[in-house]
Protein backbone atom coordinates (compact mmCIF):
# COMPACT_ATOMS: atom_id res chain seq x y z
CA UNK A 1 0.00 0.00 0.00
CA UNK A 2 1.43 3.41 -0.80
CA UNK A 3 1.77 5.55 1.85
CA UNK A 4 1.39 9.55 1.72
CA UNK A 5 4.31 10.83 3.78
CA UNK A 6 3.35 14.26 5.58
CA UNK A 7 5.94 17.04 4.06
CA UNK A 8 5.92 20.41 5.84
CA UNK A 9 7.63 21.64 3.50
CA UNK A 10 5.20 20.79 0.66
CA UNK A 11 2.78 23.73 -0.88
CA UNK A 12 -0.99 23.32 0.72
CA UNK A 13 -1.76 23.35 -3.21
CA UNK A 14 0.18 20.06 -3.68
CA UNK A 15 -0.74 18.71 -0.45
CA UNK A 16 -4.28 19.65 -1.80
CA UNK A 17 -3.43 17.88 -5.26
CA UNK A 18 -2.97 14.89 -3.07
CA UNK A 19 -5.88 15.16 -0.56
CA UNK A 20 -9.30 16.11 -1.83
CA UNK A 21 -10.79 16.71 1.38
CA UNK A 22 -8.16 18.87 2.30
CA UNK A 23 -8.61 20.48 -0.33
CA UNK A 24 -12.09 20.94 0.10
CA UNK A 25 -11.32 21.99 3.64
CA UNK A 26 -8.68 24.95 2.71
CA UNK A 27 -10.20 26.12 0.01
CA UNK A 28 -13.51 26.84 2.14
CA UNK A 29 -11.51 28.42 4.70
CA UNK A 30 -9.99 30.39 1.79
CA UNK A 31 -13.35 31.47 0.94
CA UNK A 32 -15.19 32.12 4.27
CA UNK A 33 -11.48 34.43 4.85
CA UNK A 34 -12.65 36.30 1.74
CA UNK A 35 -16.39 36.66 2.69
CA UNK A 36 -15.48 38.74 5.99
CA UNK A 37 -12.60 40.34 4.93
CA UNK A 38 -15.05 41.36 1.73
CA UNK A 39 -18.02 41.90 4.67
CA UNK A 40 -16.22 44.02 6.25
CA UNK A 41 -15.29 46.37 3.47
CA UNK A 42 -18.92 46.65 2.06
CA UNK A 43 -19.75 47.28 5.56
CA UNK A 44 -17.17 49.93 6.07
CA UNK A 45 -17.73 51.23 2.40
CA UNK A 46 -21.63 51.80 3.72
CA UNK A 47 -20.50 53.22 7.11
CA UNK A 48 -18.22 55.98 5.12
CA UNK A 49 -21.10 56.78 2.67
CA UNK A 50 -23.31 57.20 5.17
CA UNK A 51 -21.18 59.36 7.39
CA UNK A 52 -20.49 61.26 4.20
CA UNK A 53 -24.05 61.33 3.17
CA UNK A 54 -24.92 63.00 6.90
CA UNK A 55 -22.20 65.25 6.62
CA UNK A 56 -22.94 66.65 3.42
CA UNK A 57 -26.60 66.75 4.78
CA UNK A 58 -25.40 69.39 7.65
CA UNK A 59 -23.55 71.32 5.96
CA UNK A 60 -26.18 71.81 3.11
CA UNK A 61 -28.19 73.01 5.88
CA UNK A 62 -26.17 74.66 7.46
CA UNK A 63 -25.23 76.79 4.25
CA UNK A 64 -29.05 77.23 3.60
CA UNK A 65 -29.13 78.51 7.16
CA UNK A 66 -26.33 81.46 6.39
CA UNK A 67 -27.98 82.03 2.97
CA UNK A 68 -31.02 83.09 5.00
CA UNK A 69 -29.72 85.00 7.29
CA UNK A 70 -27.72 87.19 4.70
CA UNK A 71 -30.72 86.82 2.51
CA UNK A 72 -32.41 88.75 6.20
CA UNK A 73 -29.54 90.79 6.65
CA UNK A 74 -29.38 92.30 3.17
CA UNK A 75 -32.94 92.48 3.09
CA UNK A 76 -32.83 94.68 6.89
CA UNK A 77 -30.14 96.77 5.50
CA UNK A 78 -32.57 97.64 2.12
CA UNK A 79 -35.02 98.73 3.42
CA UNK A 80 -33.81 99.52 6.85
CA UNK A 81 -34.67 103.01 6.98
CA UNK A 82 -38.40 102.42 5.67
CA UNK A 83 -38.81 99.35 8.27
CA UNK A 84 -38.11 101.80 11.08
CA UNK A 85 -40.68 104.37 9.91
CA UNK A 86 -42.79 102.22 9.49
CA UNK A 87 -42.36 100.85 13.21
CA UNK A 88 -42.36 104.60 14.23
CA UNK A 89 -45.44 105.42 12.45
CA UNK A 90 -47.50 103.03 13.95
CA UNK A 91 -46.07 103.63 17.32
CA UNK A 92 -47.10 107.07 16.85
CA UNK A 93 -50.76 106.39 15.84
CA UNK A 94 -50.68 103.90 19.67
CA UNK A 95 -49.72 107.57 21.50
CA UNK A 96 -51.16 110.11 19.38
CA UNK A 97 -54.09 111.67 17.49
CA UNK A 98 -55.19 110.21 14.32
CA UNK A 99 -52.42 113.31 12.23
CA UNK A 100 -54.63 114.87 9.34
CA UNK A 101 -53.06 117.28 6.97
CA UNK A 102 -54.96 120.58 7.29
CA UNK A 103 -55.20 122.06 3.79
CA UNK A 104 -56.09 126.08 3.32
CA UNK A 105 -58.29 125.55 0.96
CA UNK A 106 -60.46 128.69 0.44
CA UNK A 107 -59.11 130.23 3.63
CA UNK A 108 -57.20 132.83 4.06
CA UNK A 109 -53.03 132.40 4.84
CA UNK A 110 -52.47 130.37 8.18
CA UNK A 111 -56.26 129.09 8.30
CA UNK A 112 -57.34 125.90 7.73
CA UNK A 113 -60.35 124.79 5.73
CA UNK A 114 -62.67 122.24 7.32
CA UNK A 115 -66.07 121.47 5.53
CA UNK A 116 -67.43 124.95 5.31
CA UNK A 117 -65.24 126.80 8.14
CA UNK A 118 -61.75 128.38 8.38
CA UNK A 119 -59.94 127.56 11.50
CA UNK A 120 -56.82 129.46 13.06
CA UNK A 121 -54.85 127.95 15.83
CA UNK A 122 -53.05 130.00 17.44
CA UNK A 123 -49.65 130.02 18.68
CA UNK A 124 -49.62 132.59 21.77
CA UNK A 125 -51.63 131.80 24.61
CA UNK A 126 -54.24 134.30 25.79
CA UNK A 127 -57.08 135.09 28.59
CA UNK A 128 -60.38 133.80 27.34
CA UNK A 129 -61.92 137.52 26.41
CA UNK A 130 -58.52 138.30 24.90
CA UNK A 131 -58.51 135.44 22.81
CA UNK A 132 -62.16 135.99 21.80
CA UNK A 133 -61.09 139.62 21.05
CA UNK A 134 -58.75 138.65 19.20
CA UNK A 135 -60.80 136.61 16.91
CA UNK A 136 -63.24 138.91 16.84
CA UNK A 137 -60.27 141.27 15.24
CA UNK A 138 -60.14 138.71 12.59
CA UNK A 139 -63.32 138.58 11.37
CA UNK A 140 -64.37 135.68 13.81
CA UNK A 141 -65.11 133.66 16.87
CA UNK A 142 -63.90 131.35 19.35
CA UNK A 143 -64.95 127.96 18.07
CA UNK A 144 -68.35 126.94 17.80
CA UNK A 145 -67.84 123.21 18.20
CA UNK A 146 -71.19 122.04 16.09
CA UNK A 147 -71.06 118.29 16.30
CA UNK A 148 -68.44 115.17 16.85
CA UNK A 149 -66.95 115.19 13.74
CA UNK A 150 -65.55 119.08 14.13
CA UNK A 151 -64.36 118.22 17.57
CA UNK A 152 -62.57 115.44 16.20
CA UNK A 153 -60.82 117.45 13.51
CA UNK A 154 -60.25 120.32 15.75
CA UNK A 155 -58.39 117.12 18.03
CA UNK A 156 -56.48 115.98 15.02
CA UNK A 157 -54.99 119.59 14.25
CA UNK A 158 -53.62 120.37 17.50
CA UNK A 159 -49.68 121.32 17.37
CA UNK A 160 -48.98 121.02 21.57
CA UNK A 161 -50.08 119.50 24.53
CA UNK A 162 -51.95 122.24 25.60
CA UNK A 163 -55.98 123.00 26.29
CA UNK A 164 -57.23 125.35 23.67
CA UNK A 165 -59.84 127.73 24.65
CA UNK A 166 -63.00 127.80 22.27
CA UNK A 167 -66.19 129.88 22.03
CA UNK A 168 -68.43 128.18 25.25
CA UNK A 169 -69.05 130.23 28.14
CA UNK A 170 -71.02 130.18 31.53
CA UNK A 171 -72.63 133.88 31.48
CA UNK A 172 -74.74 132.43 34.35
CA UNK A 173 -74.97 130.34 36.78
CA UNK A 174 -75.46 126.35 35.01
CA UNK A 175 -76.10 128.91 31.75
CA UNK A 176 -73.47 127.76 28.95
CA UNK A 177 -73.95 129.08 25.57
CA UNK A 178 -71.90 130.25 22.27
CA UNK A 179 -70.28 132.98 21.81
CA UNK A 180 -71.90 133.42 17.81
CA UNK A 181 -75.63 132.99 19.12
CA UNK A 182 -75.88 129.16 18.46
CA UNK A 183 -78.28 127.52 20.84
CA UNK A 184 -76.03 125.49 22.72
CA UNK A 185 -79.36 122.56 23.89
CA UNK A 186 -79.03 122.42 20.32
CA UNK A 187 -75.56 121.32 19.71
CA UNK A 188 -74.15 118.12 21.49
CA UNK A 189 -72.09 118.56 24.31
CA UNK A 190 -68.60 116.70 25.10
CA UNK A 191 -67.54 117.34 28.12
CA UNK A 192 -64.97 115.41 30.43
CA UNK A 193 -66.54 112.55 32.50
CA UNK A 194 -66.83 115.04 36.11
CA UNK A 195 -66.92 118.29 34.13
CA UNK A 196 -68.37 121.32 34.08
CA UNK A 197 -66.88 121.02 37.64
CA UNK A 198 -66.40 124.84 38.47
CA UNK A 199 -63.56 124.05 39.99
CA UNK A 200 -61.84 126.79 42.31
CA UNK A 201 -65.06 128.37 43.03
CA UNK A 202 -63.67 130.61 45.92
CA UNK A 203 -61.26 132.56 43.74
CA UNK A 204 -62.43 132.72 39.68
CA UNK A 205 -64.61 129.63 39.26
CA UNK A 206 -64.67 128.19 36.05
CA UNK A 207 -66.80 129.85 33.47
CA UNK A 208 -65.00 129.42 29.82
CA UNK A 209 -64.87 126.49 28.08
CA UNK A 210 -62.06 124.69 26.48
CA UNK A 211 -60.85 121.44 24.90
CA UNK A 212 -59.07 119.35 27.51
CA UNK A 213 -55.09 118.62 27.13
CA UNK A 214 -56.27 114.79 27.78
CA UNK A 215 -56.24 112.72 25.03
CA UNK A 216 -58.77 110.17 25.26
CA UNK A 217 -58.38 106.71 24.08
CA UNK A 218 -60.21 107.78 20.79
CA UNK A 219 -57.94 110.24 20.08
CA UNK A 220 -60.31 112.74 21.15
CA UNK A 221 -60.00 115.57 23.32
CA UNK A 222 -63.35 116.79 25.73
CA UNK A 223 -64.15 120.06 27.14
CA UNK A 224 -63.69 121.15 30.43
CA UNK A 225 -64.63 124.22 31.90
CA UNK A 226 -61.43 126.48 33.63
CA UNK A 227 -60.89 129.62 35.20
CA UNK A 228 -61.17 132.37 32.17
CA UNK A 229 -58.62 134.40 33.38
CA UNK A 230 -55.73 131.52 32.63
CA UNK A 231 -54.24 131.84 29.74
CA UNK A 232 -54.02 129.09 27.35
CA UNK A 233 -53.89 128.93 22.96
CA UNK A 234 -57.09 129.13 21.17
CA UNK A 235 -59.12 128.43 17.99
CA UNK A 236 -60.94 131.19 16.11
CA UNK A 237 -63.42 129.99 13.42
CA UNK A 238 -64.86 131.88 10.62
CA UNK A 239 -66.37 131.52 7.04
CA UNK A 240 -64.39 131.13 3.88
CA UNK A 241 -64.57 135.38 2.44
CA UNK A 242 -66.24 133.53 -0.41
CA UNK A 243 -69.22 132.78 1.68
CA1 LIG B 1 -68.28 125.12 14.10
CA1 LIG C 1 -68.79 127.86 36.38
CA1 LIG D 1 -63.20 122.06 35.21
Amino acid sequence: MESVSYDRFTSPEAEINNTGQKFIHVSGRQNRNMYIIYGVLVLYVFILTLAVGIKISQVSREVADVRLSVESVVGSIKKGPETLQFENAQFSQLLMPEHVIPEQGPCQENWVFYKDSCYFQSSLKKSWQLAENNCIQKGSHLVVVNDLAELDFLSSIVKTSNSYWIGLVEKEKDKWSWVDGTDFSATEHHWEEGQPDDWDVPLNGEDCGQLHARITSKRRRLWNDADCTLSYPYFCESKPKSH
